[in-house]
C-alpha cells in the first residue's frame, strides 16, 4: 500500500462520515422526523470514496435516488446536506429538493435523482461541454445494478463511446434493485461485460474495498483526461439496509445481510488494512470517528432549528435566471 497517512486518514473521513450520516438519517426517519422517503448508502461507502478520491472539485458527478455517499464523497457539507433532508431553508436546495435531489455544483456534485437510470445523459452532457470548451475536467456517473437495464444506460454509452466523451460509467453493483435480486433480471454474470459492444474498457472492481476502487478508477478517470473516452466500471458490492428506510425486508434473510456485514464491511476492511500495515492506528480511526460524530451532531441540532422555506419562495429557482 503506498498511500501516505493523510491521505489515508481522508479517505476513513470521508467514508465513516457517510456511514455515520447515513445511521443518524435512518434513526432520525424512524423517529418521524424527516419527510419524504430515504435510501441508505451504508455498505458502499468504499465506491463512492474510492471514485471521488481521483477528482477535483473541477470534475462532475451525477447520483442516484441513494446519493448521500455520493454527496460526501464528493466534498459536500454536511451541515446543509441535513437541513435539506429535514426540509428546511438553510439546506442545499433550500429545503425544497430533499434527500433525493441533494445537489452542490461548488464542488461538482451535479445532483442526486429520483429518476432510476436518469443520471447517465447529464454526465454525458457535462462531459461533452468539457470536451468542447477543452477544460480536462471529467463526468462520472454513478448507477445501480437495477439501472443499468434501462434504455438510457445503452443510449448513454453509446454516444460517450462514439464521441469519445471525458465520462466514466461507474455500477454499483448491490446485488438489489428494489425487492428484486440481481441474477433475476440480469442472463450476465458482469455488468463490465457489456462494454465490449460499445468498444470501450469494462472492468469488474472490487467495491468493498476502497484500494480496489480508487487504483481502477484512477486508470479510468486518466483514459478519459487524455481524451481516449470513457470507461464502465462494475464495483461488487451488497446493499446492507433496506432498499428504503421501513423497508420490512421480505425478500432476503436476515443471515444473508449479516454474512456480508461480517464478511466485506468496506470500513472494516479498510481498518483492518491499514493497521496490519501500521500506518494507522486503531486510537487514529476512532478520533476521526468522534470528529464525525460531532459534526453530524452539531448537523442535527441545527438542523432541527432551522426555519423551514418561506411560501414566497414556493415557485422561486424553478428556472434558471439571469444566464450570461
Ligand atoms: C424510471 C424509474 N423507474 C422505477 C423507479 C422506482 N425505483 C426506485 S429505486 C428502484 C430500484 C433501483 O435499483 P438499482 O438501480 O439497482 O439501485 P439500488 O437501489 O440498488 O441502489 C426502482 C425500481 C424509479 N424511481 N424510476
Amino acid at each position: 500500500m503506498k498511500h501516505d497517512a493523510e491521505f489515508l486518514r481522508h479517505l476513513y473521513r470521508r467514508m465513516t462520515s457517510i456511514r455515520l450520516f447515513e445511521e443518524k438519517i435512518g434513526e432520525l426517519f424512524l423517529g418521524g422526523e424527516l419527510p419524504g422517503f430515504v435510501h441508505l448508502y451504508i455498505g458502499e461507502e468504499a465506491i463512492a470514496v474510492g471514485v471521488c478520491a481521483n477528482l477535483t472539485d473541477q470534475d462532475y458527478i451525477t447520483s442516484t435516488h441513494r446519493g448521500h455517499g455520493h454527496c460526501i464523497a464528493k466534498g459536500a457539507q454536511v451541515r446543509p446536506m441535513m437541513a435539506e433532508i429535514f426540509g428546511k431553508a438553510t439546506g442545499y436546495c433550500k429545503g425544497k429538493g430533499g434527500s433525493m435531489h441533494i445537489a452542490d455544483f461548488s464542488v461538482g456534485m451535479l445532483g442526486a435523482n429520483g429518476v432510476v437510470g436518469g443520471g447517465y445523459n447529464l454526465a454525458v452532457g457535462a462531459a461533452l461541454a468539457a470536451q468542447m470548451r477543452k477544460t480536462g475536467q471529467v463526468a462520472v456517473c454513478f448507477f445501480g445494478d437495477g439501472a443499468s437495464n434501462r434504455g438510457t444506460f445503452h443510449e448513454g454509452i453509446n454516444m460517450a463511446a462514439a464521441w469519445k466523451l471525458p465520462v466514466i460509467f461507474v455500477n454499483e453493483n448491490n446485488q438489489w434493485a428494489s425487492t428484486t435480486p440481481y441474477r433475476t433480471t440480469t442472463a450476465i454474470e458482469d455488468i463490465a461485460d457489456r462494454a465490449k459492444a460499445y468498444g470501450i474498457p469494462g472492468v469488474v472492481c472490487d467495491g468493498n474495498d476502497v484500494f480496489s476502487v480508487i487504483e481502477t478508477a484512477k486508470a479510468a478517470v486518466e483514459r478519459a483526461r487524455a481524451g481516449d473516452g470513457p470507461t464502465l466500471i462494475e464495483a461488487k458490492t451488497y446493499r446492507i439496509k433496506g432498499h428504503f428506510v421501513g423497508d420490512p425486508e421480505m425478500y432476503r434473510t436476515k443471515a444473508e445481510v449479516q454474512k456480508h456485514l461480517d464478511e466485506n464491511d468496506p470500513l472494516k476492511n479498510f481498518a483492518n488494512k491499514v493497521i496490519a500495515a501500521k500506518l494507522l492506528k486503531q486510537a487514529d480511526l476512532d478520533a476521526i470517528r468522534d470528529e464525525v460524530a460531532r459534526e453530524i451532531e452539531q448537523a442535527v441540532g441545527e438542523a432541527r432549528q432551522a426555519p423551514y422555506p418561506d411560501e414566497s419562495e414556493l415557485f422561486a429557482d424553478l428556472y434558471v435566471e439571469g444566464v450570461k
